[in-house]
């Protein structure tokens, strides 16, 4: 494992780190596309990643966590494997590039471990905070939205989403009041972080939810409002459906972004 890395620079002297949480089938994967491709439209160099996985390593873990192997260990131990997860993925994929000047719009991070595994799995919430600190070694999102919906619509998203097939994975196959619970608590983690947390209405049209995320990266990230886009860019009206659960993460540019440092708010 890499030794302690140094702290990350303050924004703007490097790329944002946005993260998107909520249930099964809220649209994580949809807006963290859609507002890539807006900033990019706007010369802003970024990248999309998810959790679990995000690096090759990551994606391996990915596998065994969403088979089910790690569920009989309990749930101390899926946060556990979560962190390797999540470790490996800072470590090679998100640190390099925010220090690049890269965007990272991540689906799912460490909120998802606190909702998982802490309010539903039970795990001591003094161990988790302990976990947690440990795995993000500094590296926490700038801003982070919650997409909230009730359960049962999140649910028949997935589901007619799904590959023909394919069955559900470890997580989707959990009772209706797992979700619920889930939903909650993204909703407690939200009141209780309103400085990084943005709650945003899911149930609204792809459109509407892509705007609400902008209007909040703009007001939160940029200090002047949007940026302009830049010339000759068009922004992507291609599909935003997610083909059969395959990964979706781009590749890094590490070009930095070309964003001006004093248009930024400095969020410690
Ligand atoms: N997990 C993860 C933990 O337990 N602990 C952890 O620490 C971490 C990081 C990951 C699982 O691992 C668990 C949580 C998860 O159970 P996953 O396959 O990545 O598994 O699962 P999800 O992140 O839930 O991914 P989903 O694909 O189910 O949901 P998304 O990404 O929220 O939804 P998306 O964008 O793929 O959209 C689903 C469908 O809905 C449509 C899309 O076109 C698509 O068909 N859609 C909309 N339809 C109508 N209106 C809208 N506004 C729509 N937006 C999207």
């Amino acid at each position: 494992m890499p030794a302690a890395q140094a702290p990350l620079p303050p924004l703007p002297h490097r790329g944002a780190f946005i993260t998107l949480e909520g249930g099964e089938g809220a649209g994580k994967t949809t807006q963290a596309r859609r507002l890539a491709e807006k900033l990019r439209a706007r010369a802003i160099t970024a990248i999309t990643t998810r959790e679990p996985g995000g690096s090759p390593r990551a994606e391996v873990l990915r596998e065994i966590l969403l088979s089910g192997l790690i569920k009989d260990l309990g749930a101390k131990a899926e946060a556990i494997v979560f962190a390797a997860a999540r470790i490996d993925h800072i470590d090679h994929t998100i640190r390099p590039a925010l220090l690049a000047g890269t965007w990272v719009i991540c689906d799912r991070f460490a909120d998802s471990t606190r909702a998982y595994q802490g309010s539903f799995g039970g795990v001591d919430p003094g161990f988790l905070e302990v976990l947690e600190r440990t795995t993000l070694d500094g590296v926490r999102p700038d801003l982070t939205f919650v997409l909230d919906l009730p359960a049962e619509v999140g649910l028949a998203r997935a589901a007619a989403r799904r590959a023909p097939e394919t069955t559900t994975d470890r997580f989707e196959s959990e009772a209706l009041g797992f979700h619920e619970t889930l939903r909650r608590s993204y909703l407690a983690i939200a009141a209780a972080e309103p400085e990084r947390c943005v709650v945003v209405d899911a149930t609204a049209d792809e459109g509407e939810v892509a705007e609400a995320i902008w209007d909040a990266v703009c007001s939160r990230l940029f200090a002047e409002g949007a940026p302009r886009k830049a010339e000759n860019s068009r922004e992507s009206s291609g599909s935003t459906r997610k083909p059969g659960k395959k990964r979706e993460q781009d590749e890094a540019h590490p070009a930095p972004a070309p964003r001006s440092t004093s248009s930024s708010k400095t969020l410690a």
